[in-house]
């Protein structure tokens, strides 16, 4: 509920920074695909939409979310983007394996996080069933690829703000 009523896929277009400079690596998980394609769709047509340039948007595609920090981790070593997104889709079962992949992606995704000093993007759905996930892959709460992309931004260009030699006034 309350991520229904921070629903970021409608927002102001005019506070996002321009990506145009920026680079992406983006890290699509392959279980329940008709899921994680739609927030790829949603997540890389608005990175276009703000300006970042095909060329430097690197896609990836891991074979389930327990897989994404590990292909996040490649795609920053062997790439080097500003931010790199991570999207998939646990669905809850009758065992309680969603929590530990779940569980196991955040805290890797936090890890390599603080250990590159750069964003790894949570563009992971946890919902309990698949009518869940399609609400907000493109249904009636948004697209979360949209939000991811949009965060992504926001995070990079606070990276190139606090990295740029800072200004100095009279010298
Ligand atoms: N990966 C997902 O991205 N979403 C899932 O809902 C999902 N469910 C799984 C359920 C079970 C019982 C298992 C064993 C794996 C599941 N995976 C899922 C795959 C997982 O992320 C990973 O690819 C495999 O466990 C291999 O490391």
């Amino acid at each position: 509920m309350a991520s229904a009523l921070q629903n970021l896929s409608t927002y102001d277009s005019s506070s996002v920074p321009d990506a145009a400079e920026m680079t992406f690596g983006i890290v699509v998980a392959e279980w329940n695909a008709h899921i994680t394609h739609s927030l790829y769709e949603g997540c890389y047509d608005t990175l276009v939409k703000h300006g970042a340039r095909p060329e430097n948007i690197h896609t990836v595609q891991v074979p389930g979310s327990f897989e994404l920090p590990a292909g996040a981790r490649l795609l920053h070593g062997q790439r080097n983007p500003d931010v790199v997104i991570c999207l998939g889709c646990v669905i809850k079962g009758e065992t309680n394996h969603n929590e530990y992949i779940s569980q196991a992606v955040a805290q890797g995704l936090t890890n390599l996080s603080l250990a590159a000093g750069k964003a790894f993007i949570f563009g992971v759905l946890t919902p309990d069933n698949e009518q869940q996930a399609l609400d907000r892959a493109g249904g009636k709460h948004g697209n979360k690829g949209v939000e991811a992309a949009i965060t992504a931004i926001r995070m990079a260009a606070l990276q190139r703000e606090l990295s740029a030699p800072k200004k100095r006034i009279g010298f």
